[in-house]
Formats: C-alpha cells, sequence, structure tokens
C-alpha cells in the first residue's frame, strides 16, 4: 500500500534519480493540501453514516428499478449488500484521500470486483452512479469546512468510477 510520498520515492528510487523539480512540485502540493485532506477524512468520519444512507436514497429515487422485483437490490438482503457496498466505498475513498495516492484502491476495493460484480449480477452503471453521488455529498462537506479548493477530493472517487467502468468487455 502506497501513499503520494513512498510512490515518488519509489519511482525516484527506481531511476536513481534525485528529487527535481516536478518531484518537489507534486511533494508541495500533496503537503500543501494536507490539512485539508485530514480535515475531510474527519468530515467523512463523522457522518459516514448519514453520507450512505442520503445517496443511497438518491440512488433509488433516479433509479428505481434496482429495488423493484428484478432488480439487484431488490429483497433487503441485496439492498443492504448495496448499502454496505457504498460504505466500502466511502471508506476506502476516505483513506485514499488522506494517503494522496489511489494504488491501496487497486489493491483493496477494486482487485477483481469486476468479475465478482458480473458474476452476481451487480449492474457496474448504476454503482458508478452512486459513487459519484457520495463524491458529490463529500464535495459539499469540504465547502461546508471552508475548504477553498476542493479539487483533491475528486481523485479517490473519479479513479474508481474510472476503473470500474472503462474497463468494458
Ligand atoms: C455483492 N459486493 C458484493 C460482493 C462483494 C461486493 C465481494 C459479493 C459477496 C457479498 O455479497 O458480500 C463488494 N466486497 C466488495 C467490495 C469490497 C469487498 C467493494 C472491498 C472492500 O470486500 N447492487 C445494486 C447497486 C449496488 C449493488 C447498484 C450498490 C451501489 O443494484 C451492490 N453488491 C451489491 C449487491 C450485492 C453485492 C446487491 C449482492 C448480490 C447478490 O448476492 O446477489
Amino acid at each position: 500500500m502506497r501513499d503520494a510520498v513512498t510512490s515518488l520515492i519509489r519511482n525516484y528510487d527506481v531511476a536513481g534519480r534525485y528529487l527535481d523539480r516536478n518531484a518537489l512540485d507534486t511533494l508541495k502540493s500533496y503537503f500543501t493540501t494536507g490539512t485539508s485532506r485530514v480535515q475531510v477524512a474527519a468530515a467523512i468520519n463523522t457522518d459516514a453514516a448519514a453520507i450512505v444512507r442520503k445517496a443511497g436514497a438518491m440512488l433509488f429515487e433516479e433509479i428505481p428499478e434496482l429495488i423493484r422485483p428484478g432488480g439487484n437490490a431488490y429483497t433487503t438482503r441485496r439492498f443492504a449488500a448495496c448499502l454496505r457496498d457504498m460504505d466500502y466505498y466511502l471508506r476506502y475513498a476516505s483513506y485514499a484521500l488522506v494517503a494522496g495516492d489511489t494504488d491501496l484502491l487497486d489493491e483493496r476495493v477494486l482487485e477483481g470486483l469486476r468479475e465478482t460484480y458480473n458474476s452476481l449480477s451487480v449492474p457496474i452503471g448504476p454503482t458508478v452512479r452512486g459513487i459519484q453521488i457520495m463524491k458529490t455529498l463529500v464535495k459539499e462537506l469540504a465547502v461546508s469546512a471552508n475548504i477553498a479548493d476542493t479539487t483533491f477530493v475528486d481523485q479517490p472517487f473519479d479513479y474508481m468510477i474510472r476503473e470500474l467502468s472503462e474497463k468494458n468487455i
């Protein structure tokens, strides 16, 4: 599991190079957003249950077929599995925000996920939508915490969205 600093050092070490201007810029941007990253992780921690509940409600309102007979989130067991998955995405996004790196998402969340989803007919499109909704809610929290530039919040959510949706077929 890597973070912004260990990833960068690893790349430079492999090449046997000193940290150049690019490296320093990357490090600077990581450290200047550091306090905000911790703040957002704290806000997620405080509100996690509410974020998942609200995002789930919004998702099922937008795509009601999911919870109707024949939908993948139909039956209380699958409904619960869906909210649990959303909770996984949110929790790991909060780790990745602090780490400033998406490596842990590959390692702990995304590996083998598409295959699992495909074998259980869990629809990818609506899952992606759920992650997008949570991203919006977390960005709202960041704005309420007076964080001026919230672009760093996008990274883990966009990464999971991209990895889940892209490698189609
Ligand atoms: C199931 N989701 C699963 C399963 C896994 C994950 C492994 C199969 C085993 C189980 O049911 O517990 C996901 N497990 C994870 C992830 C991690 C992990 C991400 C990393 C920490 O350990 N269905 C929908 C919605 C969507 C959904 C669109 C919610 C957004 O219609 C999710 N996932 C969903 C559902 C199931 C599931 C309904 C149960 C499917 C079934 O058993 O038929």
